[in-house]
């Protein structure tokens, strides 16, 4: 709920899901506040003008011909109808309304009472519902969503009004280069709860000699005033559900259950490569059994999780007490249509594509991505640099900053769990070059450690390390670097020297370990031009081959740590004259088909993987 856990929606014998998944009706404004003045929430959208139909999960901005739909500024209206079977009426059972995500502001109506209101895209919220929603009846859920970006938003941007023929229309603007695609763009599911249930698990591990150590605090909520007793127990399954370890508790306080399991012989999870089993997942399954006016209540709850350690130092980043070395990509959830709408095809193709390159890790730029995806990556071993939704931070204020810790709060409380959340970036080139960063970024990097103390923090940097002023509140450095594209372009031969000697200075001033966070070149696929020159597929070829030696010269120091292609596959981006139908810096096209560097890429992963 607002206040607890976010626990990802999972059916079990006491717990019901739906999904509202499909096509809604849609509508855009002609005016601002149009659907709140002429309260739209309150019948069907399609009593109040013209709608269209809208699929969900999905963005909005490429499912029609409508270039006023592509750049459209505001809010839009979505509805449907839907059952809440009879059933569900039963010993004060509760029924909740989640949805994965929604960018950027949205507002929640069930039968035109309002239920639920959230901002920051690419982050799950929820509401319970049961008082709203009519049972063994048709029901309706309107939202609201207002894609605006403004200087306090995460991430910012701006608002121009031109003067067209048409009148005046709104132009949003931002820095970062990526589209500012909008939409339910995750899934929207209804579930059911016991009237005492399960509210969050947070669960981290240890390792000592090979017995596996879980401790965990899982918490209930529901009971009311009366503090009667529950019964928690927490079952640790194997990956072939058999039971390993239990703990258990009968708890009077309401405050939940602090435990531990150990596990002889614990196998542990491993990123890709480094084990013939990597990403080995276990259940905890936690249950709580307590009476209410004579009647008993259960709730179950199975949370996956992995067995693995993490140590970093000012030289080393370790897994399991081994060096890790992070060979990947920086992303984006992107593709033809959808835009950022949760597509399970293209997120399985892409996590073949992953391990058919040899990468082991990536960061998630420039925001959290779905819970889905992430799942992926802990059943595969994929190691991720979960990333918060603030890209490029500048005009520091009180009010972003607010903004900034809360999609942290948010993204941690949801993240905490994943074995493969191995760091958290804290932002993707701020604007750290302003004094003001200093005050700023040490208290987003406070805020984060005081989330989560067992995780190194990092952010991509973009610049360079005398300017910079947040790197010094960091744990691990990333750094964005373009070489021979943005500056010297063209010019292979400064990649090597100036890469090593700024890596080795940030390094030098800091004492922490460091990581490419990007380097790439935009290509064009089936551009060829031999000697290489910019665009070609031959240019992304050698500027990709100079950051090999600069990484392999570098790789002799155990405080570099990683090297991350910008980007995994091309992307849509904002109206741009450097951009051709957006940022063209994939090894991957945007429908994912490897360009030739694609090949040498997974060469060198492999070799690093086997090397090491
Ligand atoms: C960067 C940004 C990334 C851009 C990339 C580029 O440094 O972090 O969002 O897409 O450069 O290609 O310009």
């Amino acid at each position: 709920g607002a206040l607890g856990g976010i626990l990802y929606p999972r059916e079990s014998e006491f717990r019901d899901l739906r999904s509202l998944d499909g096509i809604w009706q849609f509508r855009t404004e002609n005016v601002s506040s149009q659907g709140t003045v002429n309260q739209w929430y309150m019948n069907r959208l399609t009593e109040t003008g013209p709608t269209i139909p809208m699929p969900v999960p999905s963005s909005y901005n490429d499912v029609t011909l409508e270039k006023s739909l592509r750049e459209y500024v505001g809010s839009v209206w979505y509805d449907r109808n839907f059952f809440v079977p009879n059933s569900w009426r039963q010993n004060g059972q509760r029924v909740w309304l989640r949805f994965g995500a929604a960018h950027y502001k949205a507002k929640v109506w069930v039968n035109g009472q309002e239920v639920l209101e959230h901002d920051i895209g690419h982050l799950p919220f929820e509401a319970e519902v049961t008082s709203s929603v009519l049972f063994g009846q048709e029901n309706r859920i309107t939202v609201e969503l207002n894609n605006t970006l403004t200087p306090t938003t995460v991430p910012q941007g701006s608002v121009a009004v031109e003067q067209t023929l048409d009148g005046p229309k709104k132009i949003q603007q931002y820095t970062f280069d990526f589209f500012n695609y909008a939409g339910i763009d995750r899934p929207v599911v209804l579930y059911t709860t016991p009237a005492v249930f399960i509210d969050d698990i947070t669960a981290h591990t240890d390792v000592i000699d090979t017995t596996g150590v879980v401790y965990f605090n899982m918490t209930y909520n529901g009971l009311g005033r009366i503090k009667t007793n529950v019964k928690c127990q927490v079952t640790i399954l194997d990956a072939q559900n058999k039971p390993v370890g239990i703990d258990m508790v009968n708890d009077t306080t309401g405050a939940g259950f602090n435990g531990m399991v150990e596990i002889p012989d614990a196998k542990l999870w491993w990123p890709y490569l480094m084990d013939p089993n990597p990403g080995y997942l276990y259940t905890l399954e936690a249950r709580i059994t307590t009476t209410q006016s004579g009647v008993e209540i259960q709730d179950v709850y199975r949370l996956p999780f992995g067995i693995r350690t993490l140590h970093w130092d000012n030289t080393t980043f370790l897994i399991n007490n081994k060096p890790v070395y992070m060979r990947g990509f920086g992303r984006h959830e992107d593709s033809d249509i959808r835009g950022k709408g949760l597509d399970l095809a293209l997120v399985t193709k892409d996590y073949n594509l992953l391990k058919w390159v040899g990468a082991n890790a990536y960061r998630t730029s420039h925001y959290p991505y779905a819970e889905e995806i992430m799942d992926f990556a802990d059943r595969e071993g994929i190691m991720i640099i979960d990333e918060c939704p603030a890209v490029n931070a500048d005009i520091y204020s009180d009010a972003l900053l607010e903004k900034h810790k809360s999609s942290l709060t948010q993204m941690i409380q949801r993240d905490k769990n994943r074995p493969s959340v191995v760091i958290w970036s804290i932002a993707n080139e701020p604007r750290s070059q302003h004094p003001q960063a200093t005050a700023y970024f040490r208290s987003v990097a406070a805020h984060a450690k005081s989330l989560d103390p067992r995780r190194p923090i990092t952010a991509a940097m973009m610049y360079g390390f005398s300017e910079d002023h947040s790197a010094q509140f960091l744990d691990i450095i990333g750094v964005n670097r373009y070489n021979a594209w943005y500056s010297d372009v063209g010019k292979l031969e400064v990649i090597q020297p100036k890469l090593v000697a700024e890596i080795e200075g940030w390094h030098q001033l800091h004492n922490k370990p460091v990581l490419v966070t990007e380097y790439g070149a935009d290509t064009m696929p089936g551009l060829h031009i031999q000697p290489s020159y910019v665009w070609s597929e031959e240019y992304q070829a050698d500027y990709s081959v100079e950051h090999f030696k600069a990484f392999d010269t570098l790789r002799q120091k155990s405080y570099f740590v990683g090297e991350m292609i910008w980007n995994f596959a091309d992307f849509k981006t904002d109206q741009d004259i450097r951009r051709v139908g957006g940022n063209m810096k994939g090894i991957f096209t945007r429908q994912r088909q490897p360009k030739s560097v694609a090949f040498q890429v997974r060469r060198r992963y492999f070799h690093l993987a086997h090397e090491l």
